[in-house]
């Protein structure tokens, strides 16, 4: 069969874009239609999205892509908007690294404990799961006129087509749904009196999700009908759904703004060891399990590039390469780095208060956020497979990470394990798959994967040895 056009419509926190998949049975190609910046904005009640200039970016993109076979919606995770009676959006979404969740898990555990709620749902602790940002949100003149709750690309799609529902994947992270039933927590819900007739209904990855209303057809150029399609809505499912493995033995770090280190499993770790650990249970594609842990990510460089005045990165990692490695760390894990300011600061006050020296100069403040990343990758990846009982062989680096060298280097080294990088634009390679996969194009998961190695291009890591010194940066950072 001749190969067909898929839209991936891929928001990060920092950029959205609309990129075009051409499949066929032995070819993937993508390109890039249109791109434009995800501005947060800080308004007097808060951190906001700006939805309204993603939606008008999602339609140029659809414009620049031209005519397709599917459109398919990804975002960020666990954020959403309210809609009244009537189907309008009540106010700007929050961001989740809005403050206004400070103190609210507290209260949440007093009605049901931190243990159950995890043995209940498999998610980390993270301030901002929606569950507790609807805890925060629940006294609000707002929220007493909300209706529906539709999380972000649920609320781009309804946007796009007149319809609502709320995708698997991406409900996985609002700490409202089972991952051993792969549906709703009533019990959850019942008993932190959530009314769970807010959500629409759930789908999969795959189903039908309406078609573009004709505004949209008009408004784009596109010539109907032209069919949204479910994919695995939250990035980092489609992300996984995009890791070019074979078999099982693999572990995965999807790069970005964060870093979302882990494992594929066919069923959750509820366990309490998990639990401290800090590792969740997200869904994927097809039952699976996306058991990893949170890191901050490039977000720790992103703030201090946002802070130096936006210098070339390849002249900070350049300088970053010259730098004595492992010199100081910080926890790249800790929620203390979740709100945006004054990074470069943060991290030096970090190093200071554990007695380590003081990163001073951009590139000596970079080589420490690559070094306490590759840092964290290793805890995450060791502690997964401990945790799951579930050995690994590879490392596989997707997302915006890949093309940071310096970066893939030293997870290999700090693993101790093989990394394989790419493709760079792992969540809409995973949107496109999925979609193509309801035409028949592509069989399941694993040829999804076979599919993906054999015509992306990947760049090899080898560990060039030497864990001890990791080992000790990483007992020195735990003992602490
Ligand atoms: C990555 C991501 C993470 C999620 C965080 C907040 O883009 O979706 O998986 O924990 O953003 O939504």
């Amino acid at each position: 069969s001749s190969p067909r056009s898929y839209a991936a419509v891929d928001l990060g926190a920092s950029s959205g874009r609309v990129m075009v998949g051409r499949v066929g049975p032995d070819s993937l190609e993508l390109t890039e239609a249109h791109r434009f910046p995800n501005r947060p904005v800080r308004v007097p009640e808060g951190l906001r999205w700006d939805v309204l200039a993603l939606y008008a970016g999602v339609l140029e993109g659809l414009r620049a892509a031209g005519q397709v076979d599917s459109v398919g919606l990804d975002s960020w995770a666990v954020d959403y908007g309210l809609l009244d009676g009537d189907g309008a959006l009540l106010g700007n979404p929050v961001h989740y690294r809005d403050a206004r969740t400070e103190g609210i898990a507290e209260k949440v555990w007093a009605a049901l404990p931190a243990a159950e709620l995890y043995a209940r749902t498999g998610l980390q602790y993270a301030p901002f799961n929606t569950l507790y940002q609807l805890a925060a949100a629940r006294s609000s003149a707002q929220f007493a006129h909300a209706e529906r709750l539709l999380l972000i690309p649920d609320l781009l799609s309804y946007w796009l087509t007149g319809e609502q529902g709320t995708e698997l994947t991406n409900a996985s992270t609002t700490q409202l749904i089972d991952p051993r039933t792969r549906d709703w927590s009533y019990e959850v819900a019942d008993r932190l009196g959530i009314d769970l007739g807010l959500f629409a209904p759930l789908r999969r990855p795959g189903d039908p999700a309406g078609v573009l209303r004709p505004e949209v057809l008009a408004e784009t150029g596109l010539t109907g009908p032209v069919p949204v399609t479910a994919v695995g809505s939250h990035d980092t499912a489609s992300a996984v759904a995009a890791v070019p493995a074979d078999g099982e033995r693999f572990a995965y770090i999807c790069t970005g703004t964060w870093s979302l280190a882990g494992l594929e499993l066919t069923a959750p770790v509820l366990t309490e060891e998990s639990r401290a650990a800090n590792f969740t249970n997200e869904l994927g594609l097809d039952g699976t399990v996306r058991y990893l842990r949170n890191i901050m990510g490039l977000w720790l460089l992103q703030e201090c590039v946002r802070a130096w005045g936006e210098p070339e990165l390849d002249g900070l990692l350049r300088e970053a390469a010259g730098v004595p490695a492992l010199r100081s760390v910080v926890d790249a894990g800790d929620a203390a780095f979740l709100a945006p300011g004054r990074m470069p600061e943060r991290i030096a006050e970090a190093c200071r208060a554990s007695g380590q020296p003081v990163p001073r100069t951009p590139g000596e403040i970079t080589r420490c956020i690559l070094d306490s990343l590759a840092l964290a990758h290793r805890r995450a990846v060791a502690e997964a497979q401990r945790l799951a009982d579930h050995p690994v062989d590879t490392v596989y680096v997707v997302g915006g990470g890949t093309r940071n060298a310096l970066l893939c280097q030293l997870t290999a080294d700090a693993c101790g394990l093989p990394v394989v990088a790419g493709p760079t634009e792992a969540a809409a390679l995973g949107n496109v798959l999925v979609q193509a996969r309801t035409h028949g194009l592509v069989g399941d998961l694993a040829g999804m994967r076979r599919l993906l190695v054999d015509t992306q291009p990947l760049t090899r890591y080898a560990p060039r040895g030497g864990t001890a010194r990791w080992e000790a940066s990483e007992a020195r950072l735990t003992t602490r």
